[in-house]
């Protein structure tokens, strides 16, 4: 000090152990002019940005690291990227198994040996890849049933078109994906209308009925369709000849055998569309529906019973 006397600065704030006085000062003592500058943590006090020493209040905190971060939580707590006390300290964790092991992590980010990382060395842990964008993230893989939310959309496990995800993990129009892998379902319904009737002169009591599915999507060239299960004659007077379903590009051939005259009477089809799914969810929300037609055939006399 200027006086040439020495003051303990913890004689003058008990919660200092380390101080300045102004060099120059010519006033008699004044001990408001010290600047702490370095607190007693060890009786609980630091340093705040106002150099002055106050108890640590961060919440669930045993043993602080400065005014406002803990270096030792609670039992039960552990010490987050902020410096505070948190039930799931792991940084980029959304859900932990304990304070030290992540479950699940945030999105974009993956568990990695228990932390949640972006790969940034690697691009080989789960979902990623090279080659590395332009921003240095590493590619997303599509088709391996992880979404990585910064490039894709959705993620079921394959890289098929048509199938409501895309072959590059996008949710395709009309279609809606949720779930990990992601499930991916048509969100419209079908129609069909009858295009054509007509008799089999050569066979009696025998009518071919034409109608074409409407639309006619991408899947039904992408997956194996079971299409026989999609049509259904409401009527006790027709009877489906065995082979006689064709199917191609949504039209549909039914030869049919008739037991009495049904030549202007009204038939009902039922179509199921999500009967005819094979391997994919894809279909199994759309609406069955009913056509009723109304038994004209081309050649007018092709509905009438004929007993020879
Ligand atoms: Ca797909």
């Amino acid at each position: 000090m200027s006086n040439s006397i020495c003051y303990l600065c913890s004689d003058l704030q008990s919660k200092c152990i380390s101080c300045d006085y102004p060099a120059d000062s010519s006033l008699p003592y004044d001990s408001t002019q010290f600047t702490c500058l370095d607190c007693n943590n060890t009786a609980g006090y630091f340093i705040n940005p106002s150099a002055v020493c106050v108890v640590c209040s961060v919440g669930n905190c045993t043993t602080c690291a400065t005014y406002n971060t803990c270096s030792i939580c609670n039992s039960g707590y552990g010490v987050n990227s902020s410096g505070l006390c948190s039930t799931c300290p792991i940084d980029n964790c959304a859900a932990c198994y304990n304070l030290t092991a992540c479950k699940t992590c945030q999105t974009p980010y993956v568990v990695l040996n228990y932390a949640c990382s972006l790969c940034p060395a690697s691009c080989t842990c789960g979902g990623y890849t090279f080659p590395r964008k332009s921003n240095g993230d590493c590619s997303a893989i599509c088709g391996d049933g992880i979404i990585i939310s910064a490039y894709e959309q959705c993620d079921d496990n394959n890289t098929l078109d048509g199938d409501g995800c895309s072959s590059s993990c996008q949710i395709e129009a009309n279609s809606s994906c949720s779930g990990l892998p992601s499930l991916c379902y048509l969100t419209i319904n079908f129609n069909a209308s009858l295009v054509s009737s007509y008799g089999v002169f050569a066979n009696c009591n025998e009518i071919v009925f034409n109608f074409q599915l409407t639309p006619y999507i991408l899947f039904f060239t992408t997956y194996a369709v079971n299409w026989s299960q999609l049509i259904e004659a409401q009527s006790a007077a027709l009877v489906l000849v065995p082979g006689s379903f064709t199917a191609s590009q949504g039209l549909f051939s039914l030869t049919y055998t008739y037991n009495q005259t049904i030549q202007r009477t009204n038939i009902n089809f039922t179509f199921t569309p999500s009967a005819i799914i094979g391997s994919s969810p894809y279909l199994s929300k759309t609406a069955p529906f009913n056509v009723t037609v109304k038994v004209d055939p081309s050649n007018d006399l092709a509905a009438v019973y004929c007993s020879a």
